[in-house]
């Protein structure tokens, strides 16, 4: 931090957590590990500092991922609070604020502190804490945490950790920096079980998960000599796997993973009548593609890696544009 600007930021964030006494927090929808570990892990922290802090998370998005449900939530909240004039709104993971249901009323709060580490974060904010140094934002919620002088609970310690496993992809990938270590290092030596949070995150997944990715490594088409390398779920592969639709989550980074990809693509229809009709989730392998700008095309947005976007468009015309909006990068 501190070259990128994010440092006066910082102090300023630190202040008005310190001077506020009501919050309401929030992520953004269908949250991540990310989403739902900052969310619980800042909740904690600052109720441990005597505020009162909402965590509010939308009704539609339970269950969460079974693999989030062992995070403590604390405070939380199915509505925004009726208060909300006199509360602070953090939003934390957020790169845009029309990704939550909270954008709806956060003209109606005291003021909005926006806490993120996208670098295309629109910074929407009364202020704005974006740092894309940091691999995660309970990276940044953890260094939020020090600067407040608060100890890490085990909740909170096992919070954090799950935004940090999840959002480097298990330390492998490229936003993984020493302090990512430094920060697992101190959450393990405070006594989190590691392991444990492994087997929960990535181990006991439900056989439908595992009928989906067969269904979309079956379907993975190649283009371009193999640069663009996508799949597709249709309704029907999730209807016959008996899947819901958070069990696609992983899918793309096998796709990443084959020889000669420079993005991989996850197109997936959705399962209610919602338009638009399919999500498409973009990565990419190196610097050669920033997939930021392709979702940001297809109206989403993202990371330069890791990005998103939903569309109307059917699956050939959509691959079409896909290798259009690649060709343009090279
Ligand atoms: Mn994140």
């Amino acid at each position: 931090m501190g070259e990128n600007g994010a440092q006066p930021a910082r102090e300023e964030v630190l202040r008005a957590l310190r001077e506020g006494d009501r919050f309401c927090l929030t992520t953004h929808e269908r949250p991540d590990g990310d989403a739902v570990g900052s969310l619980a892990a800042m909740q904690q922290v600052l109720s441990a500092l005597g505020k009162d802090a909402v965590a509010f998370l939308a009704a539609e998005e339970f269950p969460l991922p079974y693999e989030y449900r062992f995070i403590k939530l604390e405070g939380l909240a199915t509505e925004l609070p009726t208060d909300l004039a006199e509360r602070t709104l953090i939003f934390l993971d957020c790169g845009n604020i029309d990704r939550t249901p909270a954008e709806l009323r956060a003209g109606d709060a005291r003021g909005l502190i926006n806490i993120d580490h996208h670098h295309d974060n629109t910074r929407f904010g009364t202020l704005n804490f974006v740092d894309p140094r940091s691999s995660c934002t309970a990276e940044m919620v953890w260094d939020l945490m020090h600067g407040l002088g608060v100890d890490a609970t085990n909740a909170i310690g096992e919070a954090l950790y799950v935004g940090l496993v999840t959002d480097t992809g298990r330390f492998m990938y490229e936003n993984t920096g020493p302090r990512a270590h430094m920060m697992a290092a101190e959450l393990i030596a405070d006594g989190i079980d590691a392991h444990a949070i492994y087997r929960r995150l990535y181990e006991g997944i439900p056989q439908g998960k595992l009928e989906l990715l067969a269904r979309g490594l079956t379907n993975v088409e190649r283009f371009d000599g193999g640069l663009l390398t996508v799949t597709h779920l249709t309704r029907d592969d999730y209807r016959s796997t008996g899947a819901d639709e958070s069990y696609s989550e992983g899918v793309v980074d096998h796709l990443r993973s084959v020889e000669g990809t420079a993005v991989a693509g996850l197109v997936r229809d959705q399962l209610s009548d919602a338009t638009p009709k399919r999500k498409v989730s973009l990565r990419a392998t190196d610097d050669r593609i920033d997939v930021s700008r392709i979702a940001r095309a297809g109206g989403g947005g993202g990371h330069r890696r890791a990005a998103g976007f939903s569309t109307d468009l059917e699956f050939p015309a959509l691959v079409e544009f896909l290798r259009a909006q690649v060709a343009q990068q090279l």
